[in-house]
C-alpha cells in the first residue's frame, strides 16, 4: 500500500509539471491578481502554469488589513464577486466586505478547477531572455532557495509570462537587473511604488496592467509598483479587475494561435 501511495503522488506530480514545462501562459505569484487571471485563461482552455513560491496560494489577501481577516472590494468589482460566487456586504458609499478566506479559497479552487496547473513552494529566480523577448522563467525550490544551497534551477518556457509577484515586482526586477531593457513604463524604467493613495493607487492598478516588455505582463500591485503608482492599501478590486484584464490581454494576444490547453 504504502509503494502504491508514494508512486501515485510521485508520478502524478511528474506527469503534471512535465506537461507543463511549455505552457501558453506563465504566472508567477498566487495572489488574487494572478489567482484571477489565472482560473480566467484555463476558462478559455488556455495552458496556464502558475508558480507560487509558498505553500500556500494566495498572497496578501488572506490576511485582510493588519491580520483582521475581511477584505474590502469597491462597486466595479462586484461583479467578479458574484462570478466567482464570493458572499459580500455592503457598507455604504460603494463600498463591500467579504471575508477572506472565502474569497481566498474561491480563487484558488477556481484557478486550479478549470485547469491550471498550480506549483507550489517554487520560486522564478530568473528569466529566459531570448531576441529581446522573454519567453521563460527559470525556477527552483523556495527551500533551495532559504536555505542558499548552491544548486541550479531549471527553465519553463512559454510566450507569455506574467509578473503577479505583488510589491517586489521580482519578474519585471531580475529583467532589469540582468538585462539593458528598455520597458513600457514612464522614462522606459522600473518605477518604485509610491505612498498610500487608496483611489489613485486602484486606478492605476488596472490602468498599468499589461504588457511591459515583449513576452512580460505585469498585474496587481507589479502593475502598481513597476510604473511608479501608488499602493491602495487594503482594497481588493483593483486587484481582480486587473487579473481580469490581464487575462482578456493574453488571450487576445494569442489570436490565431492554436491553445495548449
Ligand atoms: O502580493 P500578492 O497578493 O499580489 P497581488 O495579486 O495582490 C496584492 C494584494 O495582496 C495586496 C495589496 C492590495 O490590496 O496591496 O498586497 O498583486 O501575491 C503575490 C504572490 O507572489 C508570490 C508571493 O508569495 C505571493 O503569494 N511570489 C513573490 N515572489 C515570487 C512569488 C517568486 N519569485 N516566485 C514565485 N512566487
Amino acid at each position: 500500500m504504502e509503494l502504491q501511495i508514494s508512486s501515485a503522488i510521485v508520478s502524478d506530480w511528474f506527469t503534471k509539471f512535465q506537461d507543463h514545462l511549455q505552457s501558453d501562459v506563465v504566472i508567477v505569484g498566487g495572489g488574487p491578481s494572478g489567482l484571477l487571471c489565472a482560473a480566467e485563461l484555463a476558462s478559455r482552455n488556455v495552458k496556464t502554469t502558475l508558480i507560487e513560491s509558498k505553500l500556500a496560494p494566495g498572497g496578501g489577501m488572506w490576511g485582510g488589513a493588519m491580520l483582521f481577516n475581511s477584505i474590502a472590494i469597491q462597486e466595479s468589482a462586484i461583479h467578479i464577486l458574484d462570478r466567482y460566487r464570493i458572499h459580500y456586504k455592503a457598507k455604504g458609499a460603494g463600498l463591500y466586505t467579504a471575508d477572506a478566506a472565502e474569497a481566498t479559497a474561491s480563487l484558488i479552487y477556481h484557478a486550479a478547477h478549470n485547469g491550471a496547473a498550480i506549483f507550489t513552494g517554487i520560486c522564478m529566480e530568473d528569466v529566459l531572455v531570448k531576441e529581446d523577448r522573454v519567453s521563460g522563467v527559470v525556477v527552483n525550490w523556495n527551500p533551495v532557495k532559504r536555505l542558499d544551497m548552491h544548486v541550479d534551477p531549471i527553465s519553463i518556457v512559454a510566450d507569455r509570462i506574467l509578473d503577479a509577484t505583488g510589491h517586489p515586482c521580482e519578474v519585471v526586477k531580475v529583467l532589469c537587473n540582468k538585462n539593458p531593457v528598455s520597458l513600457k513604463t514612464p522614462g522606459a524604467m522600473l518605477q518604485s511604488e509610491r505612498s498610500m493613495n487608496a483611489e489613485a493607487g486602484e486606478r492605476a492598478t488596472v490602468e498599468h496592467t499589461g504588457e511591459i516588455y515583449p513576452g512580460l505582463w505585469v498585474s496587481g500591485m507589479a502593475a502598481c509598483g513597476v510604473s511608479g503608482s501608488n499602493r491602495m492599501g487594503p482594497i481588493f478590486g483593483g486587484m481582480l479587475l486587473s487579473g481580469m484584464k490581464a487575462a482578456d490581454l493574453l488571450y487576445a494576444s494569442m489570436a490565431g494561435e492554436e491553445p495548449r490547453g
